[in-house]
């Protein structure tokens, strides 16, 4: 559905800005020449639909998120579905680390998470909450990924 939406704006965005500048470009054209307005605006709404859409691509998938501390646990859900969601955790260091991964994919890329900094290799339950926990002692990044390195996250340790 969002994929849908995404080609469609890119597709929208590029049309706007093709039809916009064509009759600068060929004769035939020039005689329906439409008012100066009418084409900046179909311009910039364009151009506006190609920056959404490098913004969708290069940030709105890293979603970050602080882990809730209740009774000294730093504890945060993770959605596993296409993915990790949040796949940017924000974590205190000296202080254990509750990460609840929720598989609700079941594709066998996604069975296993890995993190390797805390030396953590876990099979994860589908339609099942799986809790991983460590302790991280220094600030830093720490990547966790699938089995195959094909998705990641990182636990940025503050
Ligand atoms: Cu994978």
């Amino acid at each position: 559905m969002v994929g849908t939406v995404i080609s469609l704006g890119f597709l929208l965005g590029f049309t706007g800005v093709a039809s916009a500048q064509m009759p600068e470009q060929t004769n035939e054209f020039r005689r329906i020449e439409q008012p100066i307005g009418l084409k900046t605006a179909v311009t910039l709404g364009g151009l506006g639909l190609i920056g959404a859409e490098l913004w969708w691509f290069l940030f709105s998938k890293t979603r970050s998120q602080k882990a809730e501390n209740t009774h000294g646990v730093q504890e945060l859900t993770i959605n596993v579905d296409g993915g990790y969601a949040p796949d940017r955790i924000i974590v205190k260091s000296g202080q254990l680390v509750r990460l609840n991964f929720l598989r609700k994919d079941p594709s066998s890329c996604l069975e296993k998470v890995l993190i390797p900094d805390f030396h953590i290799a876990q099979d994860l339950a589908l339609n099942n909450i799986t809790p991983i926990e460590f302790i991280p002692e220094k600030p830093g990044q720490y990547q966790f990924t699938c089995g195959m390195n094909m998705f990641r996250g990182v636990v940025e340790v503050q």
